[in-house]
């Protein structure tokens, strides 16, 4: 087979650097994209990979993205809808502009770039999305309802989704991580989580992005083609359901 291609959103740091080296070891092409140009560079660097500026939420640039990369690298097969934000805020201090916000990146984001990737892997009769969905979905985890929702959001796309687009070959999965040691997560109030996460986890340690980065590489491949619709997660046992 010849090399795979692969578009990972939000892949300047955390989770998404994680699986875009992940991704790159397994022999797969790797398109990094951020709103961050200097970190997906840095990360595009280490791993010989492509570096492109894209904010998810503009339909223009997922668009462009996408029809850039087919042309430059002629084929898009994988997609991993990692872009996020990841915001703290109770629900006393939760605002419509925040809300609209958060939705206009994990919601309309997932939209844009899964819209724009299906329509180049139609032709080619083969694909594979993953999402990155949240185990706050699962947990109802508080301080943080406008992004509990988007990755509610997440979940239903992927299933909805997955029954339309398997006449193309395409496969969409959603993984759901827990609380991970990433940059993202300490800059906020949810770095406190922690203490009260890891003594439910079954493993008494934090989860890190190479924690979360294989369950994301095996629904890429080969090995998940009769696998869709399906919300994997990994949190190290934290919830079970
Ligand atoms: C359990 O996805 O899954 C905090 C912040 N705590 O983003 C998350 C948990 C956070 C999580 C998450």
């Amino acid at each position: 087979m010849t090399e795979r291609v692969a578009i990972v959103t939000g892949a300047a740091q955390g989770i998404g650097a994680a699986i875009a080296k992940e991704l790159a070891a397994d022999g797969v092409k790797v398109v990094v994209t951020d709103v961050n140009l200097e970190g997906a560079t840095a990360v595009a660097a280490e791993i010989g990979g492509v570096v492109k500026l894209l904010d998810v939420s503009d339909p223009a640039q997922a668009d462009a993205v996408v029809a850039e990369v087919v042309t430059e690298l002629g084929r898009l097969d994988i997609l991993v809808n990692n872009a996020g934000l990841v915001p703290y805020t109770p629900f006393d201090d939760l605002t419509i502009e925040q809300w609209r916000r958060t939705f206009a990146v994990n919601g309309e984001g997932l939209f844009n770039m899964t819209k724009a990737a299906v329509e180049a892997m139609k032709p080619t009769g083969y694909g594979r999305i993953v999402n990155i969905a949240s185990n706050t979905f699962v947990a109802g985890t508080p301080n943080c309802a406008d992004y509990v929702a988007t990755k509610g959001a997440v979940v239903g796309f992927t299933r909805a989704v997955a029954g339309e687009i398997g006449r193309y070959g395409i496969n969409i999965n959603a993984v759901a991580p827990g609380i991970i040691a990433s940059e993202g997560v300490f800059t906020t109030g949810h770095g406190d989580g922690f203490d009260y996460v890891v003594p439910m986890q079954a493993f008494d340690r934090r989860g890190v992005p190479a924690d979360v980065a294989p369950a994301v590489a095996f629904l890429a491949s080969e090995k998940a083609a009769w696998i869709t619709g399906q919300l994997l997660v990994v949190d190290g046992g934290h919830t079970r359901n």
